[in-house]
């Protein structure tokens, strides 16, 4: 069966989208042949470039024109956050299934209009955290359903860039709050949530944060991305955190931290997390994404210790028949495809898709809540999302 995609936003998760769209067919055998139909983007001769190099068979430059085309099933978007919200309610509204980057949203609020979009018209839905489909963090969903670590009693995770660093650097759409909604927070911090959510299938119920913004003004340079960017020239000021700390008590009774900075000299996409629990523990490192460190307290004392396992094993590794025999480590592009194949699996059985819209506006529930934590100086309760 033929599923036909539009792709709305050609830069770097435009990329990493039209890579698996264009991998899925060959490595995955889904019962569905996804066929790259269109991809829009503002610029039409940048855009039929990329279309040219990624195989996609027409371009649009009107995003309305490609949701409402009786040639397309799905509508993915890869657009700067203001426009997620607009292109999902349209989409939902003309039937398509959507697949939308995360954030879901810039606000809590803006979430709950596309959760009731998708139910109104009963289309599939599906955001993109891709790092869900790491085989290393499906390992570690299946170790805490086990019951391997007992009680969880605590959560870490930290996701540690440092592109901004130079105060030099243009005041770019993610750094400005009517467009990206946050910074940090709702670009990586997001992640480590939803990562955490996954694997231990608990929510935060009360939060505290701090959100910091260390360089309040940039140069204006050449504005991209976003509805309303426009180049310009001088300073503007910076509207969203660079960096964000935040203390959450979570469902399952376990305590948790989340760290999440553009500032951390030195770390590039340096996310991971450690999970303690009264029987054992899981350490996860983005930069080691094929391997997980875990600790069983139930070893004899002289072999307890934490172990290494490399998740390339079938039966550990979900993914493993579609790609490369046991000890051939995969990529962050593999994660993608392992989503889109995912996805068409889902889409064809009717299934939920994970994460859904009410999935990920549960993360984005937790996000607000810090931000609300970060205004009021204090302790703050998670909204609940049914
Ligand atoms: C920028 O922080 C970014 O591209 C995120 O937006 C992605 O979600 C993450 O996977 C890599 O870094």
């Amino acid at each position: 069966m033929e599923v036909r995609v539009g792709l709305i936003g050609y830069k770097f998760m435009g990329k990493a989208h039209s890579n698996a769209w264009g991998q899925v067919n060959r490595f995955f055998k889904t019962g569905a042949r996804a066929v790259m139909r269109a991809v829009c983007g503002r610029d039409e001769n940048a855009v039929r470039g990329f279309a040219e190099n990624w195989g996609w068979q027409s371009v649009e430059t009107d995003w309305r024109r490609l949701v409402s085309r009786p040639d397309i099933d799905v509508v993915d978007i890869a657009t700067p956050n203001d426009s997620h919200a607009m292109i999902a309610i349209e989409a939902a509204r003309q039937g398509k299934a959507i697949l939308c980057e995360k954030p879901l949203a810039r606000s809590l609020k803006e979430a709950l209009t596309m959760l009731a979009a998708v139910r109104k018209y009963k289309v599939a839905n599906m955001v993109w955290h891709n790092y869900r489909r790491i085989p290393a963090l499906q390992l570690c969903r299946r170790i805490v359903k086990e019951g391997r670590l007992g009680i969880i009693r605590h959560i870490r995770a930290v996701y540690l860039q440092d592109w901004i660093q130079d105060p030099k650097f243009p005041l770019v759409w993610r750094l400005k709050g009517d467009i990206a909604g946050s910074g940090a927070h709702g670009d990586i911090n997001a992640h480590i949530l939803d990562a955490t959510r996954f694997i231990t299938g608990s929510e935060p119920v009360e939060v505290c944060a701090h959100f910091e913004t260390f360089i309040k003004e940039r140069p204006v340079g050449a504005m991209t991305g976003g509805l309303g960017a426009k180049a310009g020239r001088g300073k503007g000021r910076v509207t969203v955190d660079d960096a964000v700390i935040a203390l959450a008590r979570m469902s399952n009774g376990a305590i948790a931290t989340y760290e999440a900075s553009r500032f951390a000299n030195g770390r590039k996409n340096g996310w991971g997390f450690e999970i303690n629990g009264s029987k054992g523990s899981i350490k996860f490192e983005f930069e080691r994404m094929n391997e997980l460190q875990f600790y069983d307290a139930s070893d004899p004392a002289h072999l307890r210790g934490f172990r290494r396992i490399l998740v390339t094993e079938p039966g550990q590794h979900e993914y493993i028949s579609a790609w490369w025999p046991p000890g051939h480590i995969i990529g962050y592009e593999h994660t993608f495809t392992n989503q889109v194949a995912d996805f068409l699996t889902g889409y064809l059985a009717k299934k939920p898709l994970s994460p859904d819209f009410l999935d990920n506006t549960r993360n984005q529930a937790a996000l607000e809540a810090m931000a609300v934590s970060s205004q009021k100086r204090r302790w703050v309760r998670v909204q609940r999302v049914n």
